[in-house]
């Protein structure tokens, strides 16, 4: 028998879209698992992140919870952001990170937390490739730290992250948006 996961997840693309074509409509909704044996099926499937062209995302989500801002999810959420300058960090590096991140999600690695876990996304980008963690509510200041320290201590990684809501994100001036927390 195959091995369960405590939740079910679903694989999404972000497709880079034709000019004027509406985000959403670029979000392709790809396929769901919930063992341990269809995450690695799909995983070896699929094209490793770092060979997608930019402008492209992968999100993985409980499933349910679409991987927008808009979600009821995620309205009050918010995200924990690693970022990957291209000129300094290999593809290898970055691939590695993402599994790592989806590793921590599927394994349920963040304890009584493990429950304000939405999903978490990759952006491919020209300059700058971003991971990031999504989490239901910004106001849980304690949990959100826990997840944010097991998270640079299962991927490594050792520059600061920064946690912001996503109604900051959403208003952001320039190119960043207010952080609410950084480890
Ligand atoms: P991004 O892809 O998250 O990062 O946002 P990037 O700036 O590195 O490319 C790019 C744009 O995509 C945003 O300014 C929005 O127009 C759109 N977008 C991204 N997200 C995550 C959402 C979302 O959750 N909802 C909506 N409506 N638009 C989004």
């Amino acid at each position: 028998p195959k091995h369960p996961l405590q939740n079910q997840w679903q694989l999404w693309y972000f497709r880079p879209g034709a000019r004027g074509s509406a985000w959403e409509d670029n979000l392709l909704d790809v396929t769901h698992f919930d063992t341990v044996e269809d995450f690695w099926a799909l995983y070896n499937h699929i094209e490793l992140a770092s060979h997608l062209n930019a402008g492209s995302d992968y999100s993985v989500f409980k499933y349910g919870i679409r991987p927008m801002w808009e979600d009821e999810k995620n309205k009050a959420g918010g995200r924990w952001l690693f970022t990957f300058n291209k000129k300094a960090t290999s593809g290898r590096q970055i691939d590695e990170t993402w599994l790592e991140v989806l590793l921590c999600l599927i394994g349920e690695a963040f304890g009584e937390d493990s429950d304000q876990i939405c999903g978490a996304v990759i952006n491919i980008r020209a300059k700058m490739d971003k991971i990031s963690v999504w989490t239901n509510d910004f106001k849980r200041v304690q949990s959100i730290t826990n997840i944010g320290k097991i998270l640079k201590q299962r991927t490594g990684y050792t520059p600061g992250i920064t946690y912001e809501a996503h109604s900051d994100t959403i208003v952001k001036t320039g190119s960043m948006a207010k952080h609410l927390l950084q480890l």
